[in-house]
């Protein structure tokens, strides 16, 4: 693969830049911001939220225009989704030819749209005497329809063939049985190759009937049905310098352009290539590559055969207002707050301000703030713990991309939105710990309200459910990272933060065995089951190693990592060790400190990223997930992370090629068409599993839906017909929860890909 794009100006001190970034807690962030420094700064440019769509000219069946039927004998209706006037001329510049071999003879007379052929003589074969006509282009795997009323004064039989006009090899042939009536007959055929010289003939000579007769012909039609073609883009935009690429569903032609939408010019052509069965998405897929277009603008691709994709820009930047959108998303997950004016449609007094019950005790406890986790309102620790990691990792990061003027709720308060974000996770999180260090696991209502309910209308009875190891080695990892994170920012916080991780870690180290709490009778709001704490207590210790530089911390994460359990996998809520690993790989001096246990993990985020980079390869969308289960979005917005961590110390351009891909399709490069984000792209989701919205009848704008769910978990997602692929099981209908609910750590992935991949 190409070098396509470096990460950093300095390219050689790459690996040194990166140990700076998570710092040890003596380092200074202004200077890190310095050193981090990118090619240039964030600018500010506008981008149309809803981009229009070029007309579409597809499924209404075409009718030929007067010209061309005066002067031809047959209508090509070419392509079902391409139909212009324009090309239908193109393919008439060939006529209709008399072939009659001696000894055969026939003459032909026509009128409008009738070819009548009187045969004196059929000849030595069927194919002696035939009306054809070449130049016309056959596609391969398009299905192409010719339609005919025929009949004869001596009942007979035609044949009816479609060949390769230069080889004269055949792409199919019928034969039809033909009498006095004028009936209606239909024959399809499908190339197997491409041809831009392609024939069609009616054969009229002998088979059996040597007497003379006459063979009426009329309104000959030739369909070339590509209409289940199609081609997917990113529907917002792509970096300048990046690897561009488009997805075709079935074949579209060999050739496509990418057409500049203001100016109607082609400023880029390609061949499409690569067929591939697509498994997954039940499709054939071919894809075309413009990497080379580089020139800034809104475009859209169209095929050969004239399909064309919706529209996308090419830019410095083409994420700023996402970038924006899917942080202010979890401002608008905020519980305990009143959602202001920032908030729009969305705005709504403070919710769930009531005192938590522990369960089956008498403690009640204040544990108002934290975020709705998703489309319900409980507040978990297990994903909200995911979110707040993404938020200070890609801060960490890329500062320099993160403002106060997210027209959120903190913004203006001198410190960037996605930290103000990030803490008001964070004090909720201080709130969950009790007295022994452990984490009360969830605070929810006993069962999910109606899916209309405002939040400020919630008033059941909350609930703590019981501190678990998971929840607990969860918080002690965020709150570790935040005391590094908000050092500068607050040092008071940023110690409140650490003596609630240690004291976290006391609980983890006397709670060797995992814990999971599981719902008791009566609850069914969310378990968020996890079958091992192992990742969740690995990622605690090294961020509290890489917070404190205690080498105890140090000692306790290699010993969780030498117990030969697999605990340094993903970034998933339920199995983060990824986490830990980038946070002792993204220390400085880490690999003096233990030169082997660096270069472990190093190889571990290595092969992890070359595993992930494998399965996109056989993925036509070069999608990474094999399995569309429950919030597959996630996972592969959460090995996009892998690989963009795995970028970070490898440079590996087929890293950030892969880890952008991910991106590409959830923005709509992808089977379903659509954009995955509300509010961004020209086909997305519109009535999202958010109870929020709902309540207050809006279309929010930047959530991410859960996306294809193949386990059909819900009662709309079981009406899809029974042999939906895997990769297309999605409803976009709020009552689909189990493929269009929206979920702050869906969010959160995303927005640090979008942040590390920036440029
Ligand atoms: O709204 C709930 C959503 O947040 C969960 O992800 C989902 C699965 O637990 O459940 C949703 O609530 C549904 C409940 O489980 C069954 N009755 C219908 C509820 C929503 O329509
Ligand atoms: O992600 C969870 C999925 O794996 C489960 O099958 C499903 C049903 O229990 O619940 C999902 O998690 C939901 C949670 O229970 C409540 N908040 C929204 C979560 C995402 O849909
Ligand atoms: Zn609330």
């Amino acid at each position: 693969m190409n070098k396509i794009r470096k990460k950093f100006d300095f390219e050689h001190l790459n690996i040194n830049v990166r140990f700076l970034i998570v710092i040890l807690l003596t380092v200074d962030l202004v200077i890190l911001g310095v050193l981090l420094v990118r090619r240039k700064p964030v600018v500010e440019k506008p981008i149309a939220v809803i981009t229009p769509t070029p007309e579409a000219t597809a499924s209404a069946e075409p009718e030929p225009t007067p010209e061309i039927e005066r002067n031809s004998l047959l209508s090509l209706l070419y392509h079902k989704t391409a139909y212009t006037a324009e090309n239908l001329t193109e393919h008439f510049t060939s006529e209709w030819e008399l072939l009659a071999h001696e000894p055969a003879y026939a003459e032909t007379s026509n009128t409008y749209d009738t070819q009548t052929v009187s045969i004196s003589a059929t000849g030595d074969s069927l194919s002696s005497v035939a009306i054809s006509r070449g130049g016309i282009p056959f596609y391969s795997g398009v299905t192409y329809t010719v339609f005919l009323n025929i009949s004869s004064s001596l009942p007979r039989k035609v044949g009816v063939t479609a060949h390769n006009w230069d080889s004269g090899a055949a792409f199919g042939s019928t034969t039809l049985d033909v009498n006095e009536t004028m009936n209606y007959y239909e024959w399809s055929f499908t190339p197997s190759s491409t041809t831009y010289n392609g024939g069609l003939s009616i054969d009229l000579g002998n088979n059996g009937i040597t007497d003379p007769h006459t063979v009426v012909i009329q309104g000959t039609r030739l369909v070339g049905d590509d209409s289940n073609a199609a081609v997917r883009t990113s529907q917002v935009g792509y970096y300048t310098d990046e690897q561009k690429q488009c997805t075709f569903i079935y074949s579209s032609g060999d050739l496509f352009d990418v057409v500049n939408q203001e100016t109607g010019n082609i400023a880029y052509s390609g061949a499409i290539v690569g067929k591939t069965e697509n498994p997954d998405t039940g499709e054939v897929n071919y894809y075309g590559d413009f990497t080379n277009l580089r020139e800034p603008g809104t475009y859209f691709i169209r095929s050969q055969t004239g399909v064309i994709s919706h529209t996308f820009t090419i830019s410095d930047d083409p994420f700023v207002e996402l970038r924006r959108a899917t942080l202010r998303m979890l401002s608008y997950q905020r519980c305990g707050e009143d959602l202001g004016e920032w908030a729009d449609g969305m705005s709504h007094p403070a919710c769930h301000t009531g005192h938590s019950n522990f369960y089956l005790t008498d403690v009640l406890k204040d544990t108002t703030g934290g975020w709705h986790d998703a489309g319900d309102y409980g507040r978990y620790v297990k994903t909200g713990t995911k979110s707040v990691n993404d938020l200070l990792l890609a801060y960490m990061n890329v500062p320099e991309l993160f403002d106060d003027v997210n027209e959120g709720p903190d913004s203006g308060n001198g410190i960037p939105d996605i930290l103000d974000e990030a803490r008001y996770e964070l004090e909720w999180l201080l709130k969950m710990q009790e007295e022994g260090g452990g984490f009360f696991v969830k605070a929810t209502t006993m069962s999910f309200p109606d899916d209309f309910m405002a939040p400020e209308n919630d008033l059941e009875q909350l609930y703590l459910l019981a501190p678990d190891t998971i929840a607990t080695a969860d918080a002690v990892g965020s709150l570790a990272i935040a005391s590094r994170t908000f050092q500068e920012i607050d040092a008071e916080f940023a110690k409140q933060c650490l003596e609630a991780a240690k004291k976290g870690e006391s609980y983890l180290s006397s709670h060797s065995e995992m814990s999971a709490t599981m719902n008791p009778m009566g609850f069914s709001t969310g378990q968020y089951l996890d079958d091992g704490d192992l990742d969740a207590r690995f990622t605690a210790e090294m961020a509290l190693y890489t917070a404190t530089a205690d080498a105890g911390y140090l000692q306790k994460a290699k010993d969780i990592y030498n117990t030969g359990e697999s605990v340094v996998n993903s970034t998933l809520w339920n199995n983060n060790g990824m986490y830990g690993a980038y946070l002792f790989l993204s220390t400085e001096g880490a690999n003096e400190v233990d030169p082997e246990f660096y270069n472990e993990l190093l190889n571990v985020l290595d092969s992890m990223a070359a595993e992930i980079v494998n399965v996109t390869n056989i993925t036509p969308y070069h999608v990474a997930n094999g399995v569309y289960a429950w919030g597959s979005n996630s996972t592969i917005a959460n090995n996009g992370i892998v690989l963009s961590m795995a970028y970070d110390f490898t440079g590996k351009q087929e890293y950030y090629q892969t880890a952008m891909e991910q991106v590409n399709y959830l923005l709509g490069k992808n089977s379903l068409d659509m954009c995955f984000i509300s509010g961004f792209g020209t086909n997305y989701p519109k009535s999202q599993h958010n109870r929020l919205s709902l309540s207050k009848n809006t279309v929010e704008i930047g959530f991410l839906s859960g996306g294809p769910d193949a386990s059909r978990e819900d009662k709309i997602a079981e009406q899809l017909p029974a042999d939906t692929p895997p990769a297309k099981i999605y409803v976009d209908d709020y009552r689909s929860y189990s493929t269009n609910e929206i979920a702050i750590y869906y969010n959160s992935a995303l927005l640090y890909l979008l942040t590390t991949l920036a440029w």
